[in-house]
């Protein structure tokens, strides 16, 4: 036998009738109250309250008393006209009966003021009435006080009437919660019902509501029960000012919209503050906090990024080559409330906290819209500093982005220590230190026994290096000879953040072959630095290195020619066809490390070429034309500045 029937059995058929009625609600409460944990033991109490709440925006009640008992009830009672208690002439039972005892028979009792009747799950006070140990309910109207008890949805005896002389109306509800129902216990919590009755009171501005809690009084040494009052005349307005308390609003007025269309009302009032970065949006739909958002929020934010938008164009804070503020640039420090009151709410997801009605979604953007668009119109001032907050938000927010891929990309860079074929230099000076970066291993070797390793670094790098014209970032930063380059000189990111005292050199010189091979591979060094770290041209740390082609022996003296007008020059000056060997280095490997120190790395002999740019517009052009994708340019390019492109003279 189940508990309700167990219950039932004591009560006459009448009983039995209500009781079979309740039934599925005592059955399975989850299904009418969401859960009998808390949730579900203070959600009795807001559905009392909503019913009050639902008088006052009526018209006919101006506060609502919600007081705990020190028995473990509550007790809600309000000023309204009260519920009606006249018989029904075919169920012979009071309207009060039917309405503590039929499931869904509150809203049958509707006129105007319950078309936006709130409820969670708009299950109505016969649910409370199920799972309570007992209710009672006293009606104040027409001279009258009425009263009735139920135990567990039962009614215990009739509605008793008798004259009252106080003048008031209303109606007042106390119930206990069914301990046999609610898993968790049946004691309130002061703070998750203060919190939500001072939230009714802004959704619901001039509605006083007195919370009381009567169970402190035998606890506290005063003997006087805890009390609060709520009573926010303007609405959700002050409770967008209450959010704002500790923050600097960026304008003084909150915007305030409240209008209705298709029978759907709207209320939002709006601010925004300096030193806020996130966004605090709170949405209700007939009053239910709707903590997963939906049609309504959804409405709101299209909105706020289409009219902000608008007016960044309109007031020429955005060009036209920039791209719109996003939703996000546009709500950082924005402080708003959207109430909106829909006549039959759908609600969704898990927890029945997200709005469904897609009619909604454009009726807010419709009334928000407009009423917006006309408060900013009138007042310029403040859309310019919302919109100045934006464009920081937006620049903010591109900022943050780099840094967080410069964070990403630096944890690859400083993961990898200095590159093991770096023979680097003893000065820990950059600026008399040099660093030579040399092509192929074997030239490498000579430079590593030739050099004066008091102050020069050699860095050999294997073959031609990545084409970063051509290569996405990724790619770059995975490539092992890059790498080293990165590592080694101690650059920073791409394109940004290059930070001199962290260059570990001063002089970066590109010692390649002086062949065509070599030519290139300076070439995409140099392509390199321009696009990585342009900033080391600029500045004018990279050299190029002159190594001789030729070596002229005429006896015991020696020449080094540089060029073939060097050598010719060099001949030219012998007597008629003398004694003397040209020796033609192939590469920089097939110099004796001390031939490569005199001709090439001798700080007192040797010839070094500073990269320059004079002009990094045309630079940028030339190298995309011969480095980049586009085939088409390139040969056009090598066409008509063939005589030009003697690598070895390029100055970029
Ligand atoms: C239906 C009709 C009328 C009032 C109410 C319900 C009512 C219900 C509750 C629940 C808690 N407080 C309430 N106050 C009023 C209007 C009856 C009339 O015309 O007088």
């Amino acid at each position: 036998m189940s508990e309700a029937n167990k219950v039932s059995a004591a009560y006459g058929a009448e009983q039995i009738q209500v009781l079979e009625g309740l039934e599925p609600v005592r059955k399975r409460p989850g299904m009418y109250i969401g859960t009998t944990g808390p949730r579900g033991l203070h959600h009795l109490v807001y559905e009392v309250v909503d019913n009050s709440v639902d008088e006052a925006l009526a018209g006919h009640c101006s506060e609502i008393l919600v007081h705990l008992g020190e028995d473990g009830s509550a007790t809600v009672s309000d000023n309204g006209r009260g519920i009606p208690t006249d018989v029904h002439s075919r169920t012979g039972k009071s309207a009060l009966e039917t309405v503590m005892t039929v499931l869904h028979a509150g809203g049958k009792f509707g006129s105007g003021g319950y078309k936006v009747s709130g409820g969670l799950h708009g299950v109505g006070i016969s649910v409370v009435n199920a799972l309570s140990e007992w209710v009672e309910v006293e009606v104040r109207r027409q001279g009258q006080v009425h009263h009735q008890r139920f135990e567990r949805g039962v009614p215990i005896g009739s509605l008793v009437s008798e004259p009252d002389s106080s003048g008031r109306t209303g109606t007042t509800v106390s119930f206990k919660p069914d301990i046999e129902i609610f898993s968790g216990g049946i004691a309130f919590d002061y703070h998750t019902l203060s919190g939500r009755l001072r939230e009714l009171a802004y959704l619901n501005g001039g509605v006083k509501i007195v919370f009381r809690d009567e169970r402190e009084a035998a606890r506290s040494p005063s003997g006087e029960a805890h009390e609060e009052i709520y009573l926010y005349e303007g609405g959700i307005k002050e409770y967008v000012a209450y959010m704002n308390t500790d923050k600097d609003p960026l304008h003084p007025d909150i915007i305030y919209v409240n209008s209705e269309k298709d029978g759907v009302q709207v209320e939002a009032a709006l601010q925004w503050c300096v030193d806020a970065y996130s966004d605090s949006i709170l949405g209700f739909a007939n009053n239910i906090r709707t903590v997963d958002g939906g049609t309504h929020i959804e409405g709101l934010k299209t909105v706020l990024t289409r009219t902000l938008n608008t007016f960044a164009r309109k007031r020429g804070k955005r060009k036209e080559a920039e791209g719109n503020l996003a939703g996000e640039n546009i709500r950082e420090g924005l402080t708003a409330v959207l109430s909106v009151k829909v006549p039959e709410p759908e609600f969704e997801g898990q927890t029945k906290t997200k709005l469904g009605n897609t009619e909604v979604r454009g009726i807010v953007d419709n009334l928000v819209g407009e009423a917006l668009s006309e408060y900013l119109e009138f007042n310029p001032g403040v859309i310019d500093l919302i919109l100045e907050k934006a464009i920081q938000a937006f620049n903010a927010a591109e900022a943050a982005r780099r840094a967080r891929e410069l964070v990403r990309r630096k944890s690859v860079l400083e993961s990898s220590t200095l590159p093991g074929k770096l023979a680097d230099c003893s000065s820990r000076d950059p600026r008399e230190s040099e660093i030579y970066i040399v092509e192929g291993d074997s030239a490498g070797g000579s430079a590593k026994q030739g050099r004066d390793r008091r102050f020069q670094a050699i860095l050999p790098l294997r073959g031609k290096i990545l084409n970063i014209e051509k290569t996405d970032d990724a790619k770059i930063y995975k490539n092992t000879e890059i790498q080293a380059l990165i590592t080694g000189l101690g650059l920073g990111i791409k394109g940004e953040d290059f930070n001199e005292s962290a260059l570990r050199y001063h002089r970066i010189v590109i010692m390649t072959d002086a062949d065509v091979d070599g030519a290139h591979i300076r070439t995409l060094i140099l392509t390199f630095f321009f696009r990585y770290q342009r900033m080391l041209l600029e500045g004018g740390y990279i050299y190029i290195a002159c190594p001789p082609l030729y070596k002229v022996e005429r006896g015991k003296n020696h020449t080094y020619c540089y060029n073939e007008q060097d050598l010719k020059k060099t001949l030219d000056a012998f007597p008629e066809k003398a004694n003397y060997t040209i020796q033609r280095f192939k590469g920089l490997g097939e110099m004796m490390p001390k031939q490569l120190w005199e001709t090439t790395m001798d700080p007192e002999t040797r010839t070094m070429k500073r990269v320059e740019i004079e002009d990094a517009a045309e630079a940028d052009r030339i190298f995309t034309i011969l480095m980049g994708d586009k085939v088409a340019p390139r040969r056009e390019f090598i066409e008509t500045h063939s005589a030009e492109l003697d690598f070895a003279q390029l100055d970029i």
